[in-house]
Protein backbone atom coordinates (compact mmCIF):
# COMPACT_ATOMS: atom_id res chain seq x y z
CA UNK A 1 0.00 0.00 0.00
CA UNK A 2 0.90 3.30 -0.67
CA UNK A 3 2.55 5.25 2.71
CA UNK A 4 -0.11 7.57 4.19
CA UNK A 5 1.02 11.41 3.30
CA UNK A 6 -0.21 12.64 5.91
CA UNK A 7 -2.34 15.36 6.97
CA UNK A 8 -4.96 16.36 4.60
CA UNK A 9 -4.28 19.72 4.65
CA UNK A 10 -1.48 20.82 2.32
CA UNK A 11 0.54 23.16 2.56
CA UNK A 12 3.46 25.06 1.43
CA UNK A 13 5.69 23.51 4.49
CA UNK A 14 8.46 26.38 3.95
CA UNK A 15 7.16 29.27 3.68
CA UNK A 16 4.51 31.25 1.29
CA UNK A 17 6.39 34.70 0.79
CA UNK A 18 4.72 37.94 1.38
CA UNK A 19 2.27 39.52 -1.09
CA UNK A 20 1.86 36.51 -2.86
CA UNK A 21 -1.22 34.44 -3.10
CA UNK A 22 -1.64 31.45 -0.04
CA UNK A 23 -3.51 28.35 -0.61
CA UNK A 24 -3.66 25.05 0.45
CA UNK A 25 -5.70 22.13 -0.84
CA UNK A 26 -7.56 20.00 1.10
CA UNK A 27 -8.60 15.76 0.41
CA UNK A 28 -11.98 16.21 1.78
CA UNK A 29 -15.02 14.75 -0.03
CA UNK A 30 -17.27 16.98 1.20
CA UNK A 31 -20.09 18.55 -1.06
CA UNK A 32 -20.10 21.52 0.87
CA UNK A 33 -17.24 23.90 2.02
CA UNK A 34 -15.61 23.37 5.34
CA UNK A 35 -14.03 25.74 7.55
CA UNK A 36 -10.90 26.84 7.69
CA UNK A 37 -8.99 28.47 10.36
CA UNK A 38 -5.34 29.98 10.12
CA UNK A 39 -3.40 30.41 13.68
CA UNK A 40 -0.39 32.00 14.27
CA UNK A 41 2.71 30.32 16.68
CA UNK A 42 0.98 31.35 19.87
CA UNK A 43 -2.26 29.60 18.97
CA UNK A 44 -4.21 32.56 18.50
CA UNK A 45 -6.33 32.41 15.20
CA UNK A 46 -5.41 34.95 12.72
CA UNK A 47 -7.77 34.12 9.87
CA UNK A 48 -10.76 32.32 8.86
CA UNK A 49 -12.57 31.44 6.19
CA UNK A 50 -14.44 28.95 4.06
CA UNK A 51 -12.79 26.39 1.44
CA UNK A 52 -14.10 26.21 -2.27
CA UNK A 53 -15.39 22.93 -2.99
CA UNK A 54 -13.30 20.99 -6.07
CA UNK A 55 -14.08 17.84 -6.38
CA UNK A 56 -12.36 15.19 -7.98
CA UNK A 57 -8.78 15.94 -9.12
CA UNK A 58 -7.82 13.93 -11.84
CA UNK A 59 -4.21 14.11 -11.55
CA UNK A 60 -3.83 13.00 -7.89
CA UNK A 61 -6.94 10.78 -7.54
CA UNK A 62 -8.18 12.76 -4.34
CA UNK A 63 -11.22 14.28 -3.79
CA UNK A 64 -10.05 18.43 -3.08
CA UNK A 65 -11.18 21.80 -1.39
CA UNK A 66 -8.70 25.05 -1.81
CA UNK A 67 -8.79 27.14 1.35
CA UNK A 68 -7.52 30.37 0.36
CA UNK A 69 -6.26 32.92 2.98
CA UNK A 70 -3.90 35.21 0.50
CA UNK A 71 -5.95 38.22 2.68
CA UNK A 72 -3.65 37.31 5.16
CA UNK A 73 0.08 38.58 5.12
CA UNK A 74 1.57 39.60 8.23
CA UNK A 75 5.30 37.79 8.38
CA UNK A 76 5.96 35.34 11.15
CA UNK A 77 6.85 32.14 11.66
CA UNK A 78 4.91 28.54 13.03
CA UNK A 79 1.94 28.95 11.31
CA UNK A 80 -0.53 26.32 11.26
CA UNK A 81 -4.05 26.13 9.01
CA UNK A 82 -6.91 24.01 10.22
CA UNK A 83 -9.42 22.76 8.50
CA UNK A 84 -12.11 20.06 10.00
CA UNK A 85 -9.75 19.22 13.02
CA UNK A 86 -6.95 18.92 10.90
CA UNK A 87 -4.04 20.94 11.06
CA UNK A 88 -1.19 21.48 8.46
CA UNK A 89 2.16 21.05 8.95
CA UNK A 90 3.11 24.69 10.06
CA UNK A 91 5.09 27.35 7.83
CA UNK A 92 6.21 30.73 7.84
CA UNK A 93 5.33 33.75 5.90
CA UNK A 94 8.39 34.97 5.04
CA UNK A 95 11.05 35.99 2.30
CA UNK A 96 13.99 35.10 4.72
CA UNK A 97 13.20 31.43 2.96
CA UNK A 98 13.05 31.67 -0.38
CA UNK A 99 16.16 34.13 -0.25
CA UNK A 100 18.33 30.96 1.17
CA UNK A 101 16.99 29.07 -1.05
CA UNK A 102 18.04 30.63 -3.97
CA UNK A 103 21.73 30.40 -2.61
CA UNK A 104 21.12 26.73 -1.16
CA UNK A 105 19.89 25.83 -4.96
CA UNK A 106 23.25 27.19 -6.46
CA UNK A 107 25.50 25.58 -4.20
CA UNK A 108 24.63 22.29 -5.78
CA UNK A 109 26.70 22.97 -8.52
CA UNK A 110 29.89 23.52 -6.44
CA UNK A 111 28.73 19.68 -4.66
CA UNK A 112 28.37 18.32 -7.62
CA UNK A 113 32.05 19.63 -9.35
CA UNK A 114 34.46 17.23 -10.84
CA UNK A 115 38.17 17.17 -10.91
CA UNK A 116 38.71 19.45 -7.35
CA UNK A 117 38.60 18.50 -4.17
CA UNK A 118 35.08 20.07 -2.21
CA UNK A 119 36.08 21.70 0.73
CA UNK A 120 34.91 21.60 4.38
CA UNK A 121 35.26 25.55 4.28
CA UNK A 122 32.59 25.45 1.61
CA UNK A 123 30.50 23.01 2.72
CA UNK A 124 30.98 21.66 5.86
CA UNK A 125 33.23 18.49 7.00
CA UNK A 126 30.20 16.26 6.25
CA UNK A 127 29.93 16.73 2.92
CA UNK A 128 33.84 17.55 1.65
CA UNK A 129 35.27 15.10 -0.42
CA UNK A 130 38.81 14.40 -2.40
CA UNK A 131 38.94 15.59 -6.12
CA UNK A 132 36.75 12.98 -8.54
CA UNK A 133 38.28 11.50 -11.72
CA UNK A 134 41.61 13.37 -11.50
CA UNK A 135 43.78 10.31 -12.51
CA UNK A 136 44.58 9.32 -8.65
CA UNK A 137 43.77 5.44 -8.22
CA UNK A 138 41.70 4.14 -8.25
CA UNK A 139 40.33 6.70 -10.48
CA UNK A 140 41.06 6.22 -14.43
CA UNK A 141 41.26 9.65 -14.40
CA UNK A 142 39.63 12.49 -17.02
CA UNK A 143 42.95 13.85 -17.84
CA UNK A 144 43.55 12.05 -21.17
CA UNK A 145 40.25 10.27 -22.03
CA UNK A 146 39.88 7.93 -25.11
CA UNK A 147 36.80 7.75 -27.95
CA UNK A 148 34.80 4.69 -27.32
CA UNK A 149 35.00 4.39 -31.11
CA UNK A 150 38.91 5.09 -32.00
CA UNK A 151 39.56 8.18 -32.89
CA UNK A 152 43.15 8.45 -33.00
CA UNK A 153 43.47 11.34 -29.79
CA UNK A 154 42.79 11.67 -26.58
CA UNK A 155 41.25 14.55 -24.26
CA UNK A 156 41.93 16.13 -20.91
CA UNK A 157 38.38 16.92 -19.77
CA UNK A 158 38.60 17.45 -16.29
CA UNK A 159 36.61 19.40 -14.41
CA UNK A 160 32.49 20.32 -15.27
CA UNK A 161 29.67 19.15 -12.90
CA UNK A 162 28.51 15.32 -12.60
CA UNK A 163 25.17 15.62 -14.04
CA UNK A 164 23.56 13.90 -11.53
CA UNK A 165 22.90 10.74 -9.15
CA UNK A 166 25.82 9.35 -11.65
CA UNK A 167 29.69 10.21 -12.54
CA UNK A 168 28.15 10.94 -16.32
CA UNK A 169 29.13 14.04 -17.86
CA UNK A 170 27.02 15.32 -20.40
CA UNK A 171 27.38 18.23 -23.30
CA UNK A 172 23.75 18.58 -23.47
CA UNK A 173 22.54 18.67 -20.55
CA UNK A 174 25.54 20.69 -19.48
CA UNK A 175 24.28 23.32 -21.69
CA UNK A 176 21.15 23.40 -20.41
CA UNK A 177 22.39 23.91 -16.86
CA UNK A 178 24.99 26.28 -17.87
CA UNK A 179 22.60 28.85 -19.91
CA UNK A 180 19.68 28.85 -16.90
CA UNK A 181 22.93 30.10 -14.54
CA UNK A 182 24.23 32.75 -17.10
CA UNK A 183 20.82 33.50 -17.58
CA UNK A 184 20.28 34.82 -14.01
CA UNK A 185 22.73 36.90 -14.36
CA UNK A 186 21.67 38.46 -17.60
CA UNK A 187 18.08 38.61 -17.05
CA UNK A 188 19.07 40.72 -13.98
CA UNK A 189 21.56 43.59 -16.53
CA UNK A 190 18.75 44.29 -18.60
CA UNK A 191 15.20 44.34 -16.61
CA UNK A 192 14.70 47.08 -14.65
CA UNK A 193 14.47 47.02 -11.75
CA UNK A 194 15.82 43.40 -11.31
CA UNK A 195 18.02 42.83 -8.26
CA UNK A 196 21.85 42.13 -9.65
CA UNK A 197 23.38 42.52 -6.26
CA UNK A 198 21.51 38.70 -5.23
CA UNK A 199 24.14 36.74 -6.72
CA UNK A 200 26.91 39.35 -7.07
CA UNK A 201 30.69 38.32 -5.70
CA UNK A 202 30.55 37.15 -2.29
CA UNK A 203 27.23 35.34 -1.96
CA UNK A 204 28.02 31.81 -2.45
CA UNK A 205 30.46 29.42 -0.63
CA UNK A 206 32.75 28.59 -3.56
CA UNK A 207 36.50 29.12 -3.94
CA UNK A 208 35.66 32.47 -6.21
CA UNK A 209 33.55 34.38 -3.79
CA UNK A 210 36.61 37.21 -3.74
CA UNK A 211 37.70 37.15 -7.25
CA UNK A 212 35.49 40.24 -8.41
CA UNK A 213 32.79 38.44 -10.60
CA UNK A 214 29.23 37.66 -10.03
CA UNK A 215 29.47 34.44 -8.18
CA UNK A 216 26.73 32.79 -10.19
CA UNK A 217 29.10 33.72 -13.62
CA UNK A 218 31.96 31.58 -11.73
CA UNK A 219 30.15 28.76 -11.15
CA UNK A 220 28.69 28.55 -14.73
CA UNK A 221 32.14 28.94 -15.57
CA UNK A 222 33.03 25.98 -14.08
CA UNK A 223 31.35 23.89 -16.44
CA UNK A 224 31.73 25.88 -19.17
CA UNK A 225 35.52 25.45 -19.05
CA UNK A 226 34.50 21.78 -19.26
CA UNK A 227 32.06 22.20 -22.31
CA UNK A 228 35.20 23.81 -24.15
CA UNK A 229 37.05 20.57 -23.19
CA UNK A 230 35.12 18.71 -24.90
CA UNK A 231 35.37 20.09 -28.42
CA UNK A 232 37.48 18.12 -30.71
CA UNK A 233 40.86 19.71 -31.88
CA UNK A 234 42.23 21.00 -34.76
CA UNK A 235 42.93 18.85 -37.49
CA UNK A 236 40.76 15.72 -35.96
CA UNK A 237 37.72 14.32 -37.94
CA UNK A 238 34.92 16.70 -36.85
CA UNK A 239 37.31 19.54 -35.78
CA UNK A 240 34.71 21.74 -34.15
CA UNK A 241 32.38 19.51 -33.29
CA UNK A 242 31.95 18.68 -29.27
CA UNK A 243 31.56 14.80 -28.25
CA UNK A 244 28.22 14.17 -26.69
CA UNK A 245 29.32 13.15 -23.42
CA UNK A 246 32.03 11.01 -21.13
CA UNK A 247 31.05 8.77 -18.65
CA UNK A 248 31.67 5.22 -17.42
CA UNK A 249 31.97 1.93 -19.48
CA UNK A 250 29.43 0.45 -17.04
CA UNK A 251 27.24 1.93 -14.30
CA UNK A 252 28.62 1.52 -11.06
CA UNK A 253 26.74 0.86 -8.36
CA UNK A 254 25.38 2.93 -5.05
CA UNK A 255 27.32 4.48 -3.17
CA UNK A 256 30.17 5.12 -5.10
CA UNK A 257 32.49 7.77 -4.22
CA UNK A 258 33.71 9.67 -7.24
CA UNK A 259 36.79 9.42 -6.02
CA UNK A 260 37.00 5.80 -5.84
CA UNK A 261 35.50 5.06 -8.99
CA UNK A 262 37.92 2.42 -10.70
CA UNK A 263 35.53 2.51 -14.19
CA UNK A 264 37.26 3.21 -17.62
CA UNK A 265 35.59 6.10 -19.08
CA UNK A 266 35.39 6.98 -22.63
CA UNK A 267 34.50 9.90 -25.03
CA UNK A 268 31.02 9.27 -26.96
CA UNK A 269 30.86 10.09 -30.19
CA UNK A 270 30.81 14.16 -31.35
CA UNK A 271 27.03 14.88 -32.07
CA UNK A 272 25.33 17.76 -33.43
CA UNK A 273 23.23 18.41 -30.76
CA UNK A 274 26.28 18.72 -28.43
CA UNK A 275 27.98 21.26 -30.75
CA UNK A 276 25.26 23.40 -30.41
CA UNK A 277 25.29 23.63 -26.58
CA UNK A 278 28.35 24.15 -26.78
CA UNK A 279 28.02 27.41 -29.27
CA UNK A 280 24.85 28.38 -27.50
CA UNK A 281 26.36 28.50 -24.31
CA UNK A 282 29.89 29.56 -24.90
CA UNK A 283 28.59 32.18 -27.24
CA UNK A 284 26.27 33.46 -24.48
CA UNK A 285 29.09 33.51 -21.60
CA UNK A 286 31.65 35.49 -24.50
CA UNK A 287 29.21 38.64 -23.71
CA UNK A 288 28.50 38.14 -20.08
CA UNK A 289 32.44 37.96 -19.50
CA UNK A 290 33.37 40.83 -21.73
CA UNK A 291 33.50 43.13 -18.26
CA UNK A 292 35.16 40.85 -16.25
CA UNK A 293 38.07 38.48 -18.48
CA UNK A 294 37.65 39.64 -22.03
CA UNK A 295 40.58 37.00 -23.35
CA UNK A 296 38.01 34.08 -21.84
CA UNK A 297 35.58 36.20 -23.64
CA UNK A 298 37.62 35.98 -26.62
CA UNK A 299 38.03 31.83 -26.36
CA UNK A 300 34.54 31.38 -25.29
CA UNK A 301 33.52 33.14 -28.39
CA UNK A 302 36.12 31.55 -30.92
CA UNK A 303 35.51 28.04 -29.68
CA UNK A 304 31.07 29.37 -30.18
CA UNK A 305 31.91 30.35 -33.39
CA UNK A 306 33.97 26.92 -34.54
CA UNK A 307 31.25 24.87 -33.33
CA UNK A 308 28.40 26.55 -35.04
CA UNK A 309 30.47 26.23 -38.42
CA UNK A 310 30.95 22.47 -37.25
CA UNK A 311 27.40 21.86 -36.83
CA UNK A 312 26.48 23.26 -39.89
CA UNK A 313 28.63 21.01 -41.86
CA UNK A 314 27.50 18.12 -39.98
CA UNK A 315 24.01 18.72 -39.16
CA UNK A 316 22.69 15.72 -38.83
CA UNK A 317 25.10 13.51 -36.23
CA UNK A 318 22.10 12.35 -33.47
CA UNK A 319 22.70 10.90 -30.18
CA UNK A 320 20.70 7.64 -30.45
CA UNK A 321 18.76 6.70 -27.42
CA UNK A 322 19.88 3.27 -27.26
CA UNK A 323 23.37 4.79 -26.15
CA UNK A 324 22.64 3.67 -21.91
CA UNK A 325 25.32 1.40 -21.08
CA UNK A 326 27.16 3.51 -18.06
CA UNK A 327 25.56 6.55 -18.84
CA UNK A 328 22.40 8.42 -20.10
CA UNK A 329 21.58 8.45 -23.51
CA UNK A 330 20.51 12.02 -24.09
CA UNK A 331 19.04 11.60 -27.11
CA UNK A 332 18.06 13.81 -29.65
CA UNK A 333 16.04 12.90 -32.99
CA UNK A 334 15.66 16.74 -34.59
CA UNK A 335 18.16 19.75 -34.10
CA UNK A 336 16.29 22.64 -35.21
CA UNK A 337 15.63 23.85 -32.27
CA UNK A 338 19.23 24.04 -31.43
CA UNK A 339 20.22 25.71 -34.02
CA UNK A 340 18.45 28.40 -33.60
CA UNK A 341 19.26 28.65 -29.95
CA UNK A 342 22.90 29.02 -31.00
CA UNK A 343 22.24 31.78 -33.63
CA UNK A 344 20.08 33.70 -31.42
CA UNK A 345 22.84 33.41 -28.73
CA UNK A 346 25.74 33.63 -31.57
CA UNK A 347 23.52 36.95 -32.92
CA UNK A 348 22.85 38.74 -29.90
CA UNK A 349 26.79 38.23 -28.90
CA UNK A 350 28.21 39.43 -32.56
CA UNK A 351 25.41 41.12 -34.30
CA UNK A 352 26.61 39.98 -37.61
CA UNK A 353 24.96 39.62 -40.63
CA UNK A 354 24.78 35.64 -40.92
CA UNK A 355 23.97 34.69 -37.66
CA UNK A 356 20.90 37.30 -37.66
CA UNK A 357 19.94 35.97 -41.42
CA UNK A 358 20.38 31.98 -39.57
CA UNK A 359 17.64 33.69 -36.21
CA UNK A 360 15.01 35.10 -38.39
CA UNK A 361 15.04 32.41 -41.17
CA UNK A 362 14.72 29.80 -38.93
CA UNK A 363 11.01 27.88 -38.26
CA UNK A 364 11.59 28.47 -34.92
CA UNK A 365 11.54 32.11 -34.97
CA UNK A 366 9.05 34.28 -32.63
CA UNK A 367 8.71 32.01 -30.06
CA UNK A 368 7.54 28.73 -31.98
CA UNK A 369 8.70 26.60 -30.09
CA UNK A 370 6.39 27.34 -27.12
CA UNK A 371 3.18 26.36 -29.06
CA UNK A 372 4.40 23.17 -28.16
CA UNK A 373 5.85 23.34 -24.44
CA UNK A 374 8.80 25.19 -22.56
CA UNK A 375 12.02 24.15 -22.59
CA UNK A 376 14.05 21.33 -21.54
CA UNK A 377 17.74 19.31 -22.22
CA UNK A 378 15.89 18.25 -25.59
CA UNK A 379 13.77 21.04 -26.63
CA UNK A 380 15.87 24.57 -26.56
CA UNK A 381 14.23 26.99 -28.81
CA UNK A 382 12.94 28.45 -25.67
CA UNK A 383 16.22 29.24 -24.32
CA UNK A 384 16.86 31.13 -27.44
CA UNK A 385 13.01 32.93 -27.28
CA UNK A 386 14.11 34.32 -23.64
CA UNK A 387 17.30 35.91 -24.55
CA UNK A 388 15.76 37.50 -27.50
CA UNK A 389 12.46 38.59 -25.21
CA UNK A 390 15.44 40.50 -22.97
CA UNK A 391 18.29 41.23 -24.63
CA UNK A 392 17.98 44.45 -27.07
CA UNK A 393 19.40 43.04 -30.44
CA UNK A 394 18.32 45.36 -33.42
CA UNK A 395 15.38 43.09 -34.41
CA UNK A 396 12.76 44.60 -35.43
CA UNK A 397 10.80 45.26 -32.46
CA UNK A 398 7.70 43.69 -34.44
CA UNK A 399 9.41 39.88 -34.00
CA UNK A 400 10.77 40.67 -30.53
CA UNK A 401 7.23 41.63 -29.66
CA UNK A 402 5.68 38.29 -31.15
CA UNK A 403 8.55 36.38 -29.24
CA UNK A 404 7.63 38.00 -25.90
CA UNK A 405 3.72 37.40 -27.10
CA UNK A 406 4.46 33.46 -27.68
CA UNK A 407 5.83 33.39 -23.94
CA UNK A 408 3.11 35.37 -22.75
CA UNK A 409 0.17 32.89 -24.52
CA UNK A 410 2.07 29.72 -23.23
CA UNK A 411 2.05 31.15 -19.82
CA UNK A 412 -1.97 31.79 -20.36
CA UNK A 413 -1.97 28.02 -21.09
CA UNK A 414 -0.34 27.76 -18.40
CA UNK A 415 -2.51 29.66 -16.33
CA UNK A 416 -5.56 27.81 -17.79
CA UNK A 417 -3.97 23.85 -17.05
CA UNK A 418 -3.27 24.83 -13.68
CA UNK A 419 -6.66 26.54 -12.80
CA UNK A 420 -8.03 23.10 -13.41
CA UNK A 421 -5.42 21.38 -11.18
CA UNK A 422 -6.00 20.77 -7.16
CA UNK A 423 -2.48 20.79 -6.55
CA UNK A 424 -1.04 23.11 -9.56
CA UNK A 425 1.76 21.67 -10.95
CA UNK A 426 2.43 23.83 -13.78
CA UNK A 427 3.64 21.82 -17.52
CA UNK A 428 3.47 18.94 -15.78
CA UNK A 429 -0.12 16.33 -16.16
CA UNK A 430 -1.22 18.46 -19.31
CA UNK A 431 -1.46 15.14 -21.12
CA UNK A 432 -2.88 13.60 -17.90
CA UNK A 433 1.25 11.61 -17.47
CA UNK A 434 4.21 13.05 -15.51
CA UNK A 435 7.54 12.52 -17.14
CA UNK A 436 10.85 11.51 -15.78
CA UNK A 437 12.29 14.78 -14.18
CA UNK A 438 8.50 16.07 -13.61
CA UNK A 439 9.71 18.66 -10.80
CA UNK A 440 11.97 19.81 -13.20
CA UNK A 441 9.46 20.70 -16.11
CA UNK A 442 7.41 22.22 -12.88
CA UNK A 443 10.48 24.52 -12.04
CA UNK A 444 11.01 25.53 -15.75
CA UNK A 445 7.24 26.29 -16.34
CA UNK A 446 7.43 28.24 -12.85
CA UNK A 447 10.66 30.49 -14.86
CA UNK A 448 8.34 30.76 -18.22
CA UNK A 449 5.39 31.84 -15.83
CA UNK A 450 7.97 34.13 -14.10
CA UNK A 451 9.19 35.63 -16.97
CA UNK A 452 5.70 36.56 -18.56
CA UNK A 453 5.02 38.20 -15.28
CA UNK A 454 8.96 40.69 -15.52
CA UNK A 455 7.21 40.86 -19.20
CA UNK A 456 3.74 42.19 -18.75
CA UNK A 457 3.41 42.94 -14.54
CA UNK A 458 0.39 41.05 -14.61
CA UNK A 459 0.01 39.33 -11.55
CA UNK A 460 -2.03 36.02 -12.60
CA UNK A 461 1.55 35.25 -13.94
CA UNK A 462 3.56 35.75 -11.06
CA UNK A 463 0.38 33.78 -8.52
CA UNK A 464 1.64 30.89 -11.27
CA UNK A 465 5.55 31.16 -10.72
CA UNK A 466 4.67 31.13 -6.98
CA UNK A 467 1.97 28.08 -7.37
CA UNK A 468 4.95 26.02 -8.63
CA UNK A 469 7.10 26.86 -5.70
CA UNK A 470 4.33 26.31 -2.92
CA UNK A 471 3.70 22.72 -5.07
CA UNK A 472 7.98 21.44 -4.88
CA UNK A 473 7.81 22.54 -1.25
CA UNK A 474 4.78 20.57 -0.07
CA UNK A 475 1.65 21.54 -1.85
CA UNK A 476 0.79 18.37 -3.48
CA UNK A 477 -1.14 14.93 -2.82
CA UNK A 478 2.37 13.30 -1.21
CA UNK A 479 2.59 15.88 1.50
CA UNK A 480 6.00 16.33 0.46
CA UNK A 481 8.61 18.48 -0.06
CA UNK A 482 10.89 17.70 -2.91
CA UNK A 483 13.83 20.34 -1.72
CA UNK A 484 16.36 18.37 0.51
CA UNK A 485 16.68 19.95 3.62
CA UNK A 486 13.28 22.34 3.70
CA UNK A 487 9.94 21.89 4.72
CA UNK A 488 8.28 18.77 7.48
CA UNK A 489 8.93 16.56 5.09
CA UNK A 490 11.74 16.88 2.92
CA UNK A 491 13.54 13.93 0.61
CA UNK A 492 15.88 12.52 2.37
CA UNK A 493 16.83 9.57 0.32
CA UNK A 494 17.42 11.12 -3.33
CA UNK A 495 19.10 8.55 -5.82
CA UNK A 496 23.03 9.84 -5.28
CA UNK A 497 26.35 7.78 -5.08
CA UNK A 498 27.67 10.19 -2.45
CA UNK A 499 24.74 11.57 -1.13
CA UNK A 500 24.01 7.95 -0.25
CA UNK A 501 23.75 8.04 3.54
CA UNK A 502 20.76 5.02 3.90
CA UNK A 503 23.32 2.83 1.82
CA UNK A 504 26.50 3.65 3.86
CA UNK A 505 25.73 5.59 6.87
CA UNK A 506 29.19 7.47 6.74
CA UNK A 507 27.79 9.22 3.67
CA UNK A 508 25.41 12.20 3.90
CA UNK A 509 22.24 13.16 2.67
CA UNK A 510 21.35 15.28 0.34
CA UNK A 511 22.72 18.70 1.10
CA UNK A 512 19.92 21.29 1.54
CA UNK A 513 18.59 22.76 -1.56
CA UNK A 514 18.74 19.67 -4.08
CA UNK A 515 15.75 19.06 -5.76
CA UNK A 516 14.31 15.56 -6.23
CA UNK A 517 12.98 14.82 -10.14
CA UNK A 518 9.55 14.35 -8.71
CA UNK A 519 6.30 11.75 -9.73
CA UNK A 520 6.97 9.85 -13.02
CA UNK A 521 3.87 7.85 -14.17
CA UNK A 522 5.84 6.30 -16.43
CA UNK A 523 7.59 4.17 -13.56
CA UNK A 524 11.16 3.04 -15.15
CA UNK A 525 13.22 1.83 -12.47
CA UNK A 526 12.68 -1.59 -10.51
CA UNK A 527 11.98 0.24 -7.25
CA UNK A 528 9.35 2.14 -8.97
CA UNK A 529 7.29 -0.46 -10.24
CA UNK A 530 7.45 -2.77 -7.56
CA UNK A 531 6.10 0.07 -4.76
CA UNK A 532 4.00 2.76 -7.60
CA UNK A 533 1.75 0.07 -9.63
CA UNK A 534 -1.28 1.62 -10.25
CA UNK A 535 -0.15 5.48 -9.10
CA UNK A 536 -2.17 8.15 -9.96
CA UNK A 537 0.38 10.24 -11.64
CA UNK A 538 1.15 13.07 -9.28
CA UNK A 539 1.55 10.49 -6.97
CA UNK A 540 4.05 8.49 -8.57
CA UNK A 541 7.03 9.08 -6.52
CA UNK A 542 8.75 7.02 -3.73
CA UNK A 543 11.21 8.74 -1.50
CA UNK A 544 14.04 5.92 -2.56
CA UNK A 545 17.54 6.21 -2.73
CA UNK A 546 17.04 2.83 -5.66
CA UNK A 547 14.28 4.87 -7.28
CA UNK A 548 16.35 6.66 -9.94
CA UNK A 549 13.47 7.41 -12.41
CA UNK A 550 11.41 9.36 -9.79
CA UNK A 551 14.05 10.14 -6.91
CA UNK A 552 17.23 10.96 -8.32
CA UNK A 553 19.11 14.95 -8.82
CA UNK A 554 20.72 16.19 -11.50
CA UNK A 555 21.91 19.70 -12.78
CA UNK A 556 19.19 20.81 -15.57
CA UNK A 557 16.42 20.59 -12.36
CA UNK A 558 18.41 22.65 -9.91
CA UNK A 559 19.54 25.01 -12.63
CA UNK A 560 15.53 25.46 -12.78
CA UNK A 561 15.16 25.61 -9.72
CA UNK A 562 18.14 27.83 -9.08
CA UNK A 563 16.25 30.78 -11.69
CA UNK A 564 13.01 30.01 -9.64
CA UNK A 565 14.37 30.55 -6.17
CA UNK A 566 16.03 33.73 -7.47
CA UNK A 567 13.01 35.30 -9.28
CA UNK A 568 10.75 34.22 -6.18
CA UNK A 569 12.88 36.51 -3.35
CA UNK A 570 13.61 39.25 -6.38
CA UNK A 571 10.03 39.55 -6.81
CA UNK A 572 8.66 38.96 -3.39
CA UNK A 573 6.38 41.81 -2.51
CA UNK A 574 6.51 42.75 -5.73
O1 LIG B 1 16.47 13.82 -17.32
C1 LIG B 1 16.56 12.72 -18.21
C2 LIG B 1 15.16 12.31 -18.62
O2 LIG B 1 14.55 13.34 -19.35
C3 LIG B 1 15.22 11.02 -19.43
O3 LIG B 1 13.90 10.57 -19.68
C4 LIG B 1 16.00 9.97 -18.66
C5 LIG B 1 16.13 8.64 -19.42
O4 LIG B 1 16.83 8.81 -20.60
O5 LIG B 1 17.31 10.45 -18.38
C6 LIG B 1 17.30 11.58 -17.55
O6 LIG B 1 18.61 11.98 -17.33
C7 LIG B 1 19.45 11.13 -16.58
C8 LIG B 1 20.67 10.85 -17.45
O7 LIG B 1 20.32 10.08 -18.54
C9 LIG B 1 21.81 10.22 -16.67
N1 LIG B 1 22.12 10.95 -15.47
C10 LIG B 1 20.96 11.09 -14.61
C11 LIG B 1 19.86 11.87 -15.31
C12 LIG B 1 18.70 12.16 -14.38
O8 LIG B 1 17.98 11.01 -14.02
Amino acid sequence: AAPDPGTPVRVNQVAYVPGTPKQATVVSTSTGPLAWTLRNAAGATVASGQTTVRGADALSGDGVHVADFSAYDTPGSGYVLSVGGNDSHPFDISADTVRKLRTDALAFFYHQRSGTPIEAQYVGSRYARPAGHVDVAPNQGDNAVPCRTSCGYTLDVRGGWYDAGDHGKYVVNGGLATWQLQNIHERALHLPGADRAALADGTLAIPERANGVPDVLDEARWELEFLLRMQVPDGRPYAGMAHHKIHDQNWTGVPTRPELDSQPRFLAPVSTAATLNLAATAAQAARLWQPYDPTFAARALAAAEKAYAAAKANPNRLAPASDTTGGGAYEDAGVGDEFYWAAVELYVTTRAAGYRADVTGSTYYKGVSFTTRGYDWNWTGGLGDTTLALVPTGLPAADVAATRSAIVSYADRLSSQIAAQGYPSPGAGGDGKFYWGSNGTVANNGNALALAFDLTGQQKYRSGAYAAHDYLLGRNPLNQSYVAGYGERPVRNVHHRFWANQADSALPTAPPGSLSGGPNSELQDPVAQARLAGCKPQKCFVDDIGAYSVNEVAINWNSALAWLANWAAERAGA
